[in-house]
């Protein structure tokens, strides 16, 4: 049987916090978008297991989170120190030579070709163990029979969790889950799928096609495969050390419209490297460098592979324009990564609406 093996760390940025803080391990904390002064203004990056009790999630108000708790405990982010955390995890990984697809900063899948179920198992305790004992980071395994269906085991086990779905079980283990679970389904269609009476997967997979398909495109028909258990989809290999990208200095105190423009050159300039060389990128890098030297970067991985020169200049620009907002950059410079052959534009999965 052929298997996929997903690889997520739990908590990630919160979870790199407390390697290096050990006051923080056991307690409810946040990793917020701001420093400590601002950070009421922000938003939730992640928060420890012990926080989420509290029902605090990513990507809601600071301000909300300390209501939910009132103990709650904040660190500042440091995306520069979890970028470095996550290519040792990646090359880490990478050893193990099975073709790896890095999805995200802290999520990569495997493929581990055709290996029988106790052999995998023992693949994934051995990773999960290399990655404690290495990074002192916590991660959850999942194992099944496709990418996809790793992706849902590993969501499923968090956190600190190992666990494998064979074929034959795969259908029971779908059948009771709401349809949330399924990636690609946010609140939207979740909503439209429950005023159909559609509420677990099972039901899903009980469902006419043609309706699923008439009513939702070409999410109905993933979300139809993926409820049967006939979702085969495979990793798309990315190669870590290929990337490309540009840096230019400006001259004094750069205002918006010169960051813009310079930017704009950067970008144009790198994305024709990436046509000649015929490929497509998920991952996009921004990174300042300030009159006193030092750097700073932000990186976003998105769940499609692109060569889209707008969209490499409106997500660079978001981030150069955040990293400028305390002190104004001597230097700007984007690169993308996550890089693979191909022209045109893949999805990984659906977008969650
Ligand atoms: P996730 O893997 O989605 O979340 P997590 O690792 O914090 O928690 P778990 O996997 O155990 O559920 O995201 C990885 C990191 O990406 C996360 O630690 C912080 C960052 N992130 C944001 O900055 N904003 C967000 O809205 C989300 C979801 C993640
Ligand atoms: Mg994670």
């Amino acid at each position: 049987m052929k298997l996929f093996m997903l690889v997520d760390m739990d908590s990630f940025f919160a979870s790199c916090e407390e390697a290096r803080r050990p006051e923080l391990r056991g307690k409810p904390f946040i990793v917020g978008t701001n420093d400590e002064e601002h950070k009421l203004r922000g938003v939730v990056q992640t928060c420890s297991y012990p926080a989420r009790r509290f029902g605090i999630r990513s990507a809601m108000p600071t301000a909300k989170a300390f209501d939910l708790c009132k103990d709650l405990l904040y660190a500042k982010p440091d995306d520069e120190y979890y970028e470095k955390v996550s290519e040792q995890l990646m090359a880490m990984i990478r050893e193990y030579g099975y073709p790896t697809e890095v999805m995200s900063i802290d999520e990569c899948a495997l493929d581990l070709g055709e290996m029988e179920y106790p052999e995998s198992l023992k693949k994934g305790a051995e990773i999960k163990f290399r990655i404690r004992k290495e990074l002192s980071l916590p991660s959850t395994v999942g194992i099944s029979i496709s990418k996809i269906y790793a992706k849902i085991v590993c969501d499923d086990a968090k956190p600190d969790g190992l666990k494998l779905v064979r074929a034959e079980e795969l259908t029971s283990f779908l059948q009771p889950k709401g349809v949330s679970k399924l990636l690609g389904i946010g609140p939207k269609t979740e909503s439209q799928l429950n005023s159909m009476g559609i509420r677990t997967v099972g039901d899903i997979s009980k469902a006419n096609q043609m309706v699923l398909i008439e009513r939702f495109g070409s999410l109905g028909r993933y979300m139809y495969s993926i409820a049967r258990g006939t979702d085969r989809t495979g990793v798309v290999e990315t190669y870590p050390v290929l990337s490309i990208g540009r840096e230019a200095t400006m001259a004094g105190e750069p205002t918006e419209s010169v960051i813009k423009d310079v930017l704009k050159r950067l970008v144009s300039a790198t994305i024709s490297d990436l046509e000649k060389k015929g490929m497509l990128f998920k991952s996009i890098t921004a990174k300042v460098r300030y009159a006193d030297f030092t750097d700073k970067i932000k990186t976003k991985s998105m769940n499609y592979y692109t060569s889209s020169s707008d969209v490499l200049y409106s997500t660079s620009l978001k981030m150069i324009l955040q990293l400028a907002k305390a002190k104004r950059p001597r230097k700007v410079g984007v690169r993308v990564s996550s890089l693979i052959n191909g022209t045109g534009q893949h999805r990984l999965f659906h977008d969650t609406d």
